[in-house]
């Protein structure tokens, strides 16, 4: 075990990055960065916690993130995801996207699995990464799923938001609709196993910015706990998997994950060792 240079003092609104985290994950064969809407809340990407604003204000996300809705009233929520997609394309990955960047390249197997439908993640550098809620940016046609190709930027939606008709499926003439999973929809099932077999693999299991309270994508750290991961959270709020992290990093994802990565760039490293 190599001696590890005095950690520097946590400022009070970061806290110290453990010796043994930055050991683990120089030695692990397998980590696994897992995020929430929380890593997209400091580029100005609203959260599943926060309150829908404007035209939406009196639905709930959950509510309106269902087929149901969409059936009910496509172009209200058609113009919800417009209204995303435009926040998301005016969006900048944050320090926190750049840090887990630079950590897929600094270490070996690193994975991004995402609940996020934006592509911050794939903006700030990380080229593979598991969507497991499907992506914003992608849409198909809600009858015969035939891929649609958005033409340009959204149609400029007002701040406090707007219905929009979707486009019609150019295959079949029905609606277009977003290419996110919806609740009570399944999860894809390629990503769904590349990501439950990477929890099974141990390692470290770095989980960020989410409430964890959506299933099943809340089980995966819960399966890394039970198969040995060191399970390490970066959340500035308490969450259900206080119970199940061995270290929770209390801070905002943009502050802490650059202290998590130059502790990792700061490590002496062993004789022989890249
Ligand atoms: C399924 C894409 C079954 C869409 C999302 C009844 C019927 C059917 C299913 C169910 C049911 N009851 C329960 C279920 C299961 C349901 C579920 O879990 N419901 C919950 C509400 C209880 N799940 C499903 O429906 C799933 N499918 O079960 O299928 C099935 C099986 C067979 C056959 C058919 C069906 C599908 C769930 C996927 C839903 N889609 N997103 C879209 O984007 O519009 S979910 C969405 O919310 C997110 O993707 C994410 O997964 C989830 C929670 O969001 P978070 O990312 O955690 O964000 P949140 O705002 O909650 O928290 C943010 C966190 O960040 C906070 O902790 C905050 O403190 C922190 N934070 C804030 N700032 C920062 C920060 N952290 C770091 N730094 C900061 N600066
Ligand atoms: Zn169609």
């Amino acid at each position: 075990m190599s001696a590890l240079p005095p950690q520097p003092f946590a400022t009070p609104e970061l806290p110290a990055i453990p010796a043994r985290l930055v050991e683990r994950l120089a030695d692990a064969g397998n980590i696994v960065v897992f995020t929430g809407a929380g890593v997209s809340a400091e580029s100005g990407i609203a959260t599943f916690r926060q309150p829908v604003t404007g035209l939406w204000s009196r639905y709930n996300a959950a509510m309106l993130a269902t087929p149901a809705a969409f059936d009910a009233d496509p172009g209200l929520v058609w113009g919800w995801y417009e209204w995303r997609r435009a926040a998301i394309l005016a969006a900048a990955p944050n320090a926190g996207h750049r840090a887990i960047a630079t950590l897929a390249r600094l270490l070996p197997r690193v994975t991004v699995v995402t609940q996020n439908v934006d592509d911050l993640h794939e903006r700030a550098g990380n080229p593979s990464v598991v969507h497991l809620h499907g992506r914003l940016d992608a849409a198909r046609c809600r009858r015969c799923a035939h891929p649609f190709t958005h033409a340009g930027p959204p149609l400029d939606i007002p701040e406090g938001g707007d219905r929009r008709d979707p486009p019609a499926c150019d295959r079949c003439g029905a609606p277009v609709r977003p290419g996110v999973v919806w609740f009570g929809e399944s999860l894809p099932g390629d990503a769904w196993e590349h990501a439950m077999a990477l929890a099974t693999q141990g390692g470290v299991f770095l989980t960020v910015g989410t409430s964890a309270l959506v299933y099943p994508a809340a089980e995966l750290p819960q399966v890394a706990a039970r198969h040995g991961a060191l399970v390490v959270q970066v959340n500035p709020e308490p969450t259900p998997l206080d119970a199940v992290a061995d270290i929770s990093l209390q801070g905002p994802a943009g502050l802490v994950l650059p202290a998590l990565l130059e502790a990792v760039q700061r490590r002496p490293r062993p004789a022989g060792r890249r």
